[in-house]
């Protein structure tokens, strides 16, 4: 498929499709005719993307620029159709028996409409259902070849197309973005040697040891069944109740409980392949694996007030974070690292490497860079691709195999198992989102929704009437790994296993101390909205074989008593190797130092100083930030200067949280009028509150001061008062709105 170029069509006997010739010219009767192919079909994204990349991919098609395009529809100035391909001469009436009179049954028009539109929806992922996804290509830096004979790490610079889709876990396809939760950062390699599935979390660590647990956990966390509530929320009992029975999910609900539960921006958080798995090479040598994906954007988080407003004001806002910023050809980059230890250094460690709720801390192996992952063309249809890809943790390619994770062997089974049911049978790889760029020959036949049309009256293998094919592959395929095998079938765990808080341990003792007090605040939210004392209890116990500390702020935080420590599984749990590890924290990743793509609020009303706005708008765009004019209404005002503005956003349908910064300009009249506008006032509280970055200019210190904030503070970088000259203020306001937030502000509790 090498040669299939961009632009040639599929089925050249079939004109209506995507990159035909006739495509261009209207058959007969166009209701469009100033609807061009070019202003339909290319998106910026899709434009800069075959710039970017889509010529150099090689080999095969990459699946974003080219083998799609067989599949993309494109109806410019094309006639309405049935689904046979009838044309329709009117979309509006249905047939009836006189104007006034009964629908006739014969109005298959109607019947075929009516009838698809029954059956548009499927079910959704049982979890992991709200998800946003990108196209986008891996490159890697150097051959890998010494540990794994994985086709996309032979070659520097080799590119291998890739699908990605972003997720929360407990919410429902509809539900909001900025829950606390986990986020799902599934990868979908289309290798030369086919799909390579690494379908990881934004955190290192699972909340349980076994897949024996898993649909526990997920109907704990779930909304009760009884009500179903809450939604999108694990702050309620089910959860609580659950996990403080298991106390192997401790150092996970650290990480739950830390700011990385409420990423400021997909392109801003780490993803990591969570369990141990194994590189094999060409000679059949193996060593272990851990993956980790690292932001170029650096990692970067909500607050929580902010992200509960968000949900309100945005509620798709990570999705359209993401969209966004590929449409304006500002493309999210990750690194990929890799961690590789021999199983002989694995014995050694006080942990078990199969044990998904430890991680394997940097200071005891290096994360090495081995590529990179860009993202740069948005799905064509969110159903097709976004809602229909299906990953699967099965799918490896020759190089990648698996430990003997037990939650990873769950996880083997469970993904193609649940496709079965949610896209309706066996034949979901079929899919164009789904298909490999590499051929797929085997004797697997018929099943729901066939689209191959297989060929000849072999279905067997070995055959001699097909010549023996298809044939194979022997040492050329994927060879298990031959993991020897030598005990007694058991249910049941390596002691090592019941070791669970010096993870926990070591990530709360890593964290910034503004770090260390969100997650005490998020502890003390959840728990309080526990309607049960004894499971609010068991928690804090739980919490106190981790650190004391926390335990204390998040019983007193709760206005209880400290109850006793949780009785540990282990007398003499093994000592830890590392007790501080600095890259557990998000500000370990502070990004490029840049402001691109941050959201800026110029907040204006009739008489703000025109000429100024406009300067600092120029100065921040130039730089990549997205600016908007936010004034009580959208529309034109008038400036001091006798120009206008016209408002892009408003008070009321941009709030505050939906900004990285704001900037408020001097002009008497513009200045009046907003401190007497109370959501001018709430929105500065907000980005006050949420530690963000605030230029006042002149008279606009006023309309701080009236919003309660405290401007003679000092010592405050994020805020930048100025009374003359704008241009060093804007120097300023840029490298403050570059470190993302001023925790150093906050107070306990919120003083404005
Ligand atoms: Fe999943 N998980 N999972 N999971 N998971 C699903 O597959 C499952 C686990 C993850 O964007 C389901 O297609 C079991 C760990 C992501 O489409 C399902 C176990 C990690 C996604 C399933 C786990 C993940 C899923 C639901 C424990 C991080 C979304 C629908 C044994 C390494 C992928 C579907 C997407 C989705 C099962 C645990 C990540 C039911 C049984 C650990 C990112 O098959």
């Amino acid at each position: 498929t090498a040669g299939m170029a961009k632009d040639m069509p599929f089925n050249p006997t079939k004109p209506n499709e995507h990159g035909h010739e006739n495509a261009l010219s209207p058959l007969r009767g166009a209701t469009s005719p100033s609807a061009t192919r070019e202003a339909l079909a290319s998106t910026p994204s899709e434009k800069n993307q075959t710039a970017k990349y889509g010529d150099a991919a090689q080999p095969g098609v990459n699946a974003a620029g080219g083998s799609l395009n067989r599949v993309r529809a494109d109806s410019a100035e094309r006639m309405l159709t049935t689904n046979q391909g009838v044309t329709i001469s009117d979309n509006q009436n249905s047939l009836k028996a006189g104007l006034r009179g009964p629908a006739l049954l014969k109005d298959f028009i109607l019947r075929e409409k009516l009838t698809h539109f029954d059956h548009e929806r499927i079910p959704e992922r049982v979890v992991h259902a709200r998800g946003s996804g990108a196209h986008g290509y891996f490159e890697c830096y150097e051959p890998l070849t010494q540990y794994t004979r994985a086709s996309i790490f032979a070659e520097k610079g080799k590119i291998t197309p890739v699908f990605v889709r972003f997720s929360t876990v407990a919410g429902e396809r509809g539900s909001k973005d900025t829950a606390r939760d986990v986020r799902g950062f599934a990868v979908k390699f289309y290798t030369d040697e086919g799909n390579w599935d690494l379908v990881g979390n934004n955190m290192p660590v699972f909340f349980i040891q076994d897949a024996m647990k898993f649909p526990d956990l997920v109907h704990a966390v779930k909304p009760e069944p009884h009500h179903a509530m809450p939604q999108a929320a694990s702050a309620h009992d089910t959860y609580w109740d659950f996990v403080s029975l298991m106390p192997e999910s401790t150092h996970m609900l650290m990480w739950q409980m830390s700011d990385r539960a409420i990423p400021r921006s997909f392109r801003m958080m780490q993803g990591f392949g969570v369990h141990t798995f194994r590189f094999v090479n060409e000679a059949g040598e193996s060593v272990f694996v851990k993956f980790h994906w690292d932001p170029k954007l650096g990692t970067h988080s909500l607050t929580w007030d902010e992200a509960v407003k968000i949900s309100g004001a945005d509620p798709d806002f990570n999705r359209r974070d993401l969209w966004e910023a590929i449409d304006a050809g500002e493309y999210p980059e990750w690194e990929l690292g890799v961690q590789i230890f021999t199983e002989e250094e694995a014995e050694k460690y006080s942990f078990d490497v199969l044990d998904s709720t430890k991680i394997v801390p940097e200071e005891l192996v290096p994360v090495q860079p081995v590529g990179r992952m860009v993202l740069n063309r948005n799905p064509d249809n969110f159903f097709a691709e976004t809602e229909q890809v299906a990953f699967c943790a099965a799918h490896v390619v020759p190089g990648v195999d698996f430990s003997n994770d037990p939650l990873l062997a769950g996880r083997i089974h469970s993904y193609i198992d649940t496709q079965i049911t949610r896209l309706g049978g066996p034949n979901f790889h079929e899919l164009p989102i789904n298909a490999p760029l590499a051929q797929v020959h085997n004797n697997q036949r018929d099943g729901m929704h066939r689209q191959a049309i297989h060929r000849g009256r072999v279905s067997y293998e070995p055959n001699s009437l097909g010549g023996g094919c298809p044939f194979q592959a022997g040492t050329a395929g994927f060879v298990s790994f031959p993991e020897p095998v030598q005990q007694d079938e058991v249910r049941g765990k390596p002691e090592k296993f019941a070791e669970h808080y010096n993870q926990a341990r070591l990530f709360y003792e890593s964290q910034t101390e503004f770090e260390q007090q969100h997650i005490a605040d998020a502890f003390r939210f959840e728990l309080s909205k526990v309607t049960v004392a004894a499971v609010r209890e068991r928690v804090v116990s739980m919490l106190r074989n981790a650190s004391e500390e926390l335990a204390g702020k998040v019983a007193e935080g709760l206005g209880m008593p400290m109850p006793d420590a949780m009785p540990k599984a282990l007398e003499n749990p093994p000592a830890p190797e590392v007790n501080q590890s600095p890259r557990l924290s998000l500000m370990a990743r502070p990004g490029d130092g840049g402001i691109r793509t941050r959201k800026v609020a110029i907040m204006i009303a009739p008489g703000t100083d025109g000429a100024t706005a406009w300067a600092i708008a120029n100065t921040l765009q130039a730089q990549g930030a997205v600016v908007r004019f936010v004034g009580p209404r959208i529309g034109p005002l008038a400036t001091s200067d006798g120009d206008q503005i016209d408002a892009d956003a408003s008070l009321e349908n941009q709030p505050a949280v939906l900004f990285d910064g704001v900037v408020l300009p001097d002009g008497a009249e513009a200045i009046t009028m907003l401190s007497a506008d109370g959501r001018a006032r709430e929105f500065l509280q907000d980005q006050y509150r949420h530690c963000k970055t605030i230029l006042a200019l002149g008279g606009a210190a006023q309309l701080l001061s009236r919003s309660g904030i405290d401007v003679e503070a000092g010592q405050d970088p994020g805020l930048i008062v100025a009374a003359g000259d704008a241009t060093e203020a804007t120097q300023q306001f840029i490298q403050a709105l570059a470190k993302h937030r001023h925790f150093e502000r906050e107070t306990q509790p919120p003083n404005v």
